[in-house]
C-alpha cells in the first residue's frame, strides 16, 4: 500500500472511532487516491461508482479509470475503462464523464481535445459498453457535438432523464450553456418542444462551467461551476426552475474553498441514495498548500436542502461520509 493510501486509510479509522467507541466507518476524503477531478458519481444496481477525470498534463488524459464501491467507503480501481485508442477523432484531454444506464447498455459521455474554434476536431462524444467498468467503444466515430452554439465551448456534458422518459444533455464551457435533447438511440439529437436544436441557458452571468441538472418535488434544479477551475475560488451555485430549459434565477453559492480545509472546490455530481432520501456532493477540490492547476482531488460530503427545497451550503470535511451499503 502507498504512502498517500496508507495516510487515507488511516484518516478514514481516525475518523471512525468517536470517545473511545467505533463509530460507523467513515469514508475519509478524498476519497480516491491520486489526482483526479470532475467526479461523475452514479448508482447502478447495488453499486457506488465514479468516473472521473484524470488531473494531468493534456498529452497524459489518455484514458479514463473509474471507481466503484457497495458502501461509499471501500473503493476498488477500475483502471482505462475508456481508452483514447478507442475513440478514432480524440487526441487528448479526455475529460468529465457522464454515465448514464439505458435498456441494460451503459453510455459514456466525454469530451476530447479541448477545441478553441469549430476548425478543431474534438467536442462531445458518447461511448458504450455492456457494463460499467467496460471496456467502452466510441459509439459514432466522431463527435456528438464537435462545433460551438451559441458560445459554448463543446465541454462538460451532463445526460439527464426527466419523468416523461426525454433524454436530455446540458452542456458548455467558455461561460455559456445549452441544453439539446438527445435521439433515444444517443446517436444524435433533436429538436426541443420549441424548435431550437441548441437552447442556450446558460443561467447566470457567474456561470463558467460543470453543468448538471436533477429534479426534486416537481421542480428542476440546475447547478453549475463558477472562477476559474485553476484558481483557489472554484466553486458551485445553483438556481431552480419549472422546466428544464429554463428560466433559471441564480439562487446563490452552495460550495466553496474554505481555509480550513481545501480551495478550488467544484465539478460536483451528485448521488441520492433511494432508501433514506439523503444526499452527497461529489466534487473535486485542491488541498491546502497546493496550487498546481492539476492538483485535483475527489471527495465526497453531504448535502441537504432546507424546508422550502433550497440547497444549504455545503460542508467540506477530511472524514468525509459514513458507510452507507445500498439495499
Ligand atoms: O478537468 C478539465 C476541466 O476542468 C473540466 O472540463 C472543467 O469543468 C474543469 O473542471
Amino acid at each position: 500500500m502507498g504512502f498517500r493510501s496508507t495516510m487515507m486509510v488511516a484518516a478514514a479509522l481516525a475518523a471512525a472511532v468517536s470517545f473511545g467507541a467505533v463509530a460507523a466507518p467513515m469514508s475519509g476524503n478524498p476519497i480516491l487516491p491520486g489526482w483526479y477531478a470532475d467526479p461523475e458519481a452514479a448508482v447502478f444496481g447495488k453499486t457506488y461508482w465514479i468516473f472521473p477525470t484524470s488531473s494531468r498534463p493534456y498529452a497524459e488524459q489518455t484514458a479514463f479509470d473509474a471507481f466503484s464501491s457497495p458502501d461509499l467507503v471501500q473503493w476498488t480501481r477500475h483502471p482505462g475503462v475508456l481508452k483514447i485508442e478507442a475513440v478514432s477523432w480524440a487526441k487528448e484531454a479526455l475529460w468529465a464523464p457522464s454515465v448514464v444506464e439505458k435498456d441494460g447498455k451503459y453510455y459514456f459521455f466525454f469530451s476530447a481535445n479541448d477545441i478553441k474554434n469549430d476548425s478543431e476536431v474534438g467536442g462531445i462524444g458518447v461511448a458504450v459498453a455492456d457494463r460499467p467498468e467496460g471496456p467502452y467503444r466510441d459509439l459514432l466515430g466522431k463527435p456528438l457535438i464537435g462545433s460551438f452554439h451559441n458560445g459554448a465551448q463543446p465541454i462538460d456534458q451532463f445526460v439527464f432523464k426527466d419523468d416523461d422518459g426525454t433524454w436530455y444533455m446540458l452542456y458548455g464551457g467558455w461561460k455559456h450553456a445549452n441544453i439539446v435533447r438527445l435521439k433515444d438511440d444517443f446517436t444524435g439529437i433533436v429538436p426541443l418542444s420549441d424548435g431550437t436544436l441548441y437552447k442556450e441557458i446558460t443561467p447566470a452571468p457567474e456561470y463558467v462551467e460543470g453543468s448538471l441538472m436533477f429534479k426534486r418535488g416537481g421542480r428542476y434544479y440546475y447547478m453549475w461551476s463558477e472562477g476559474g477551475w485553476g484558481e483557489p475560488d472554484y466553486s458551485v451555485a445553483y438556481a431552480i426552475a419549472d422546466a428544464p430549459t429554463g428560466p433559471f434565477k441564480r439562487i446563490g453559492r452552495i460550495l466553496q474553498q474554505d481555509p480550513a480545509v481545501a480551495t478550488s472546490a467544484g465539478h460536483h455530481s451528485l448521488i441520492h441514495a433511494p432508501d433514506d432520501d439523503s444526499w452527497y456532493i461529489v466534487y473535486h477540490r485542491r488541498p491546502l498548500g497546493r496550487t498546481g492547476r492539476n492538483e485535483r482531488a475527489t471527495a465526497i460530503d453531504r448535502m441537504e436542502f432546507d424546508a422550502q427545497g433550497h440547497i444549504l451550503p455545503v460542508k467540506m470535511t477530511h472524514e468525509g461520509v459514513p458507510a452507507h451499503p445500498l439495499p
